[in-house]
């Protein structure tokens, strides 16, 4: 059976944002069985916790003998389960691992970057400088995704990991209007997170929130 751990809270802003709902969605789009077991955030700083994920974060995913933790890499091994979110064809399936890495090491760290800032240094006297830098280098990075994007349904041939894991990436800018407002990028995230498998995913990490705020 696979396994994979959640939160069993987080603050109202991350709901429905952890990343564990990436995994899910992979999970969901394969039609793979899982549990979920939730963790809370003083058990994440546990030495039991840091031996499978050393940096106390989730999610984890877990399967037989293999523990595996990074979303990115997560969502990867489920794909190469099957042909359904990585093409049967070789060429595009190397093509959409390309994408894969691109979602999360080209496009997201900008992003992740900006939402870091927004959430711990906002009250600094640098913060409206550092947000103008981080908006420049993100929307260069939109522009030239706009620009491959522009007539074409998916990254690779059909919906795969790399649209999974691009759109996961993009909805961290649900509070600006720079994706929605893109004639291409908009539609292209609305294709994406119309499918049953994200709203599943989505409502399942909703319903798994059944702790409360750790003590301060
Ligand atoms: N690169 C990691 C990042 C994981 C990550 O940022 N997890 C967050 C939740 S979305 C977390 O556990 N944060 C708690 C912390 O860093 O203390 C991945 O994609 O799995």
């Amino acid at each position: 059976m696979i396994t994979i751990y959640a939160y069993d809270w987080v603050p109202g802003f991350a709901k429905g944002m952890v990343r564990d709902y990436r995994v899910r969605w992979a999970l969901e789009e394969c039609g793979l069985a899982y549990q979920v077991k939730t963790i809370s955030h003083t058990h994440k700083l546990t030495d039991e916790w840091k031996s499978k994920q050393p940096f106390c974060q989730i999610p984890v995913y877990e399967e037989g003998d293999l523990t595996l933790f990074e979303s990115g890499a997560i969502v990867q091994h489920i794909a190469e389960k099957g042909d359904i979110l990585l093409s049967a064809d070789p060429v595009a399936r190397e093509q959409a691992k390309g994408w894969i890495f691109s979602a999360l090491n080209t496009v997201e760290p900008p992003i992740a970057q900006m939402v870091a800032t927004t959430i711990m240094y906002r009250k600094e006297d640098w913060y409206k400088g550092a947000m103008t830098a981080q908006e420049i280098m993100i929307r260069d990075r939109l522009a030239h995704l706009a620009n491959y994007l522009n007539g074409r349904e998916w990254l690779v041939g059909a919906f795969s990991a790399a649209d999974l894991l691009m759109a996961s990436v993009l909805r961290q800018l649900d509070s600006t209007d720079w994706v929605k407002s893109d004639s291409v990028l908009g539609p292209y995230q609305k294709r994406c997170l119309s499918r049953p498998a994200y709203r599943k995913a989505i409502e399942g990490q909703m319903a798994d929130f059944t702790g409360s705020a750790p003590p301060h």
